[in-house]
C-alpha cells in the first residue's frame, strides 16, 4: 500500500506573494506621492474602472452601496490585487518567470490606466513600473529565502525558517517605510492645498435671512440647511482632488470673443453673491437622500461669461474639473437671469475639497451633472452638436431641468406610532419654479394641503407638514407636490436613467 502525502497547502509561498506585493506598492505609492498622487497604480486602476464601467453597474453601485460605493470598490480592488498576489507567490516556488511575468503584467495594467488617465503625463508611468521594479526582486529574494537550507535528502533544500522569516520581515518593513512615508508626503500635500486659513471676503450681494419658519426643526426632519459635513456627495472621484489655490486658474475660451484666465484672487477681488440654492443629484431614487441645501457665496457665472462675449452659435457650456471630469450646461439657462454661480464658499465656510475647492460651479434649476463641475479650472463654449459631456457620453439626457419631488421624512418607512393626533412631515423641491403646494393622502384617501413652511427663493426646497389623527391600524402616506407652474408630480415610477426619477414617495407605518 502506498501512502500518498497529502500536499500541504502552500502558505509561505502565497504570503511571500501578498509580501512582494505590498513591497511593490508602497514603493509605488511613495514615487507617486512625490510626483503625483493621480500617479498611484491603484487610483488609477480604480479611476479606469470607474470610467469604464456601464452605467448599469454605476446605477447599481450608487443604488446598494450610495455613499460607500468608492471605499467598496477600493476594497474589490485591493481583494483582487490580493488574490493575483497569493498566486503568483504560489507560482513562484515552481516557476519564477512565469510569476515574474504575472507581477509585471499588473504592473503594465496599471501602467496602461494611469497613462490613460485624462491630463495623464509621461511620468505617471513611472510609479507602476517602480512597482514591477520593486516586486519582482522582493518574491525572488522570499523565494530564495524559502529554500535556503539543506533538505532531509541529499539534493533537496527545506526552509530555513529563521532565514524565511528575517527576509519577509525586511520586504514588510520596507513596505511600511515606503507607505508610511507616501502618506505622510500626501497628507502635508492636502494641508497645504486646502483652504485653511484663507478668510472670504464679505458679499457685495449677500442673502437675505432665511423667512422665519423656513426651517420647521421638527425631529426626525431634515434641517432647511444642510451642514456641510452630512451634504451629500456624489462624484467620480476616487479620492477627492486636492487643488493648491494659488496654481489655480479658471479659464473660459472656446466660441467667445475674449477668452479669460482668472486667478483665485481675482475671484476674490470680484463682487461676490450669496444665493440660497437647493442641489439635487439626477440618480436621486424618490425620496431618495441625494439632495442638500446651501447658501453658496460665489462670483455671477452670466456676468463672467458676458465679460468673455459669448459668440452666437454657442449653446452649451462645457465646464471641466481638475480631475478630467466634465459637465455641459445649456448657455440658455445660465443666460436667462437666474443666479449660476462659480462658487467659492459654502454655508458661510471655504468650499471643502470634497465639495469642489477651490472652486465650482452651481446653477440653480438643473441637475448636478449637467451644472454643479466642482474642482472647475476650465469653462468652454461650445456645442452640444460638438462635444459631450462625461455623463451624456453615457446615455444620459444632455437637458436635466430638476423634476418637482417630495418626500416624508417623518414619520419613517415602517415605524410605530402610537394612535391619535400625530405630524406627517417632510421636504419637496422643484428649483428655480418653485413649489406651490403638498399634499399627502392616506391609504388612497382623498388628497389633503399640507402646510408649507417660507421658502427664501424659488431655487430652494421647502418644508411641508400636516397633522394626521392617525388611527390604529397599517397605513400607507402618500405625497406629491405641485410646481408654480401648477404641474403635479406624476404618480407614473420611472427610475433615475436617462433624466431623473419620477413618481410619488409613499411609506407605511403601523399605528398601534
Ligand atoms: N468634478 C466633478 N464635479 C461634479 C461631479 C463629478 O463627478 N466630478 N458630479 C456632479 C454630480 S452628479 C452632482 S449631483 C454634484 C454633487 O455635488 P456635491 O458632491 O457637492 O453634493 O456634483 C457634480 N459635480
Ligand atoms: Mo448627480
Amino acid at each position: 500500500m502506498t501512502v500518498k502525502k497529502r500536499a500541504r497547502p502552500p502558505i509561505a509561498a502565497a504570503v511571500s506573494g501578498l509580501l512582494a506585493a505590498t513591497a511593490a506598492l508602497g514603493a509605488a505609492e511613495l514615487a507617486a506621492a512625490l510626483l503625483r498622487p493621480q500617479a498611484s497604480p491603484l487610483l488609477a486602476v480604480g479611476s479606469a474602472f470607474i470610467d469604464l464601467t456601464p452605467a448599469w453597474l454605476k446605477d447599481f453601485a450608487i443604488r446598494t452601496f450610495g455613499a460607500n460605493d468608492k471605499p467598496v470598490l477600493l476594497l474589490g480592488l485591493v481583494t483582487a490585487v490580493a488574490a493575483c498576489a497569493a498566486a503568483v507567490g504560489v507560482l513562484s516556488t515552481r516557476r519564477p518567470r512565469v510569476a515574474a511575468g504575472g507581477l509585471t503584467a499588473l504592473s503594465a495594467i496599471a501602467t496602461v490606466a494611469a497613462l490613460s488617465r485624462p491630463h495623464a503625463v509621461p511620468t505617471d508611468a513611472l510609479p507602476s513600473l517602480i512597482a514591477a521594479v520593486t516586486g519582482v526582486p522582493a518574491l525572488l529574494v522570499l523565494r530564495r529565502a524559502r529554500e535556503t537550507a539543506p533538505g532531509p535528502l541529499p539534493g533537496t533544500v527545506r526552509a530555513d525558517r529563521r532565514a524565511l522569516l528575517r527576509t519577509g520581515v525586511a520586504v514588510l518593513g520596507f513596505a511600511a517605510i515606503s507607505g508610511g512615508t507616501a502618506r505622510a508626503v500626501n497628507a502635508a500635500r492636502d494641508a497645504a492645498a486646502g483652504g485653511a486659513g484663507l478668510t472670504l471676503p464679505l458679499p457685495s450681494d449677500p442673502a437675505r435671512p432665511l423667512p422665519p419658519g423656513s426651517d420647521l426643526r421638527l425631529p426626525g426632519l431634515s434641517s432647511f440647511t444642510t451642514p456641510n459635513r452630512s451634504f451629500y456627495r456624489v462624484d467620480t472621484a476616487l479620492v477627492v482632488p486636492r487643488v493648491p489655490y494659488r496654481d489655480w486658474r479658471l479659464r473660459i475660451h472656446g466660441l467667445v470673443d475674449r477668452p479669460v484666465e482668472l486667478t483665485f484672487d481675482q475671484i476674490l477681488s470680484r463682487p461676490l453673491l450669496e444665493r440660497d440654492i437647493t442641489l439635487t443629484c439626477v440618480s436621486n431614487e424618490v425620496g431618495g437622500p441625494y439632495a442638500g441645501h446651501a447658501r453658496w457665496l460665489g462670483v455671477d457665472l452670466a456676468g463672467l461669461l458676458r465679460e468673455a462675449g459669448v459668440r452666437s452659435g454657442a449653446d452649451q457650456i462645457l465646464s471641466r474639473s481638475a480631475d478630467g471630469w466634465t459637465g455641459g450646461t445649456a448657455v440658455e439657462a445660465v443666460l436667462d437671469g437666474r443666479d449660476a454661480l462659480v462658487a467659492i464658499g459654502m454655508n458661510g465656510e471655504v468650499l471643502p475639497a470634497a465639495h469642489g475647492f477651490p472652486a465650482r460651479m452651481i446653477v440653480p434649476g438643473l441637475y448636478g451633472y449637467v451644472s454643479a463641475t466642482k474642482w472647475v479650472t476650465e469653462i468652454k463654449l461650445t456645442r452640444f452638436a460638438d462635444e459631450q459631456a462625461y455623463w451624456t457620453r453615457r446615455g444620459w439626457a444632455e437637458s436635466a431641468p430638476i423634476k418637482t419631488a417630495s418626500r416624508i421624512e417623518v414619520p419613517k418607512p415602517f415605524a410605530r406610532i402610537p394612535a391619535g393626533r400625530t405630524t406627517i412631515a417632510g421636504t419637496a423641491w422643484a428649483q428655480h419654479r418653485g413649489v406651490a403646494a403638498v399634499e399627502v393622502r392616506v391609504d388612497e384617501g382623498p388628497w389633503a394641503q399640507a402646510l408649507l413652511a417660507p421658502s427664501p427663493t424659488p431655487d430652494t426646497w421647502r418644508q411641508w407638514h400636516l397633522d394626521w389623527a392617525a388611527t390604529r391600524g397599517d397605513h400607507h402616506l402618500e405625497v406629491r407636490a405641485t410646481n408654480t407652474a401648477g404641474e403635479v408630480q406624476p404618480s407614473q415610477r420611472t427610475p433615475p436613467f436617462p433624466d431623473g426619477a419620477t413618481g410619488r414617495h409613499s411609506v407605511l407605518v403601523t399605528v398601534r
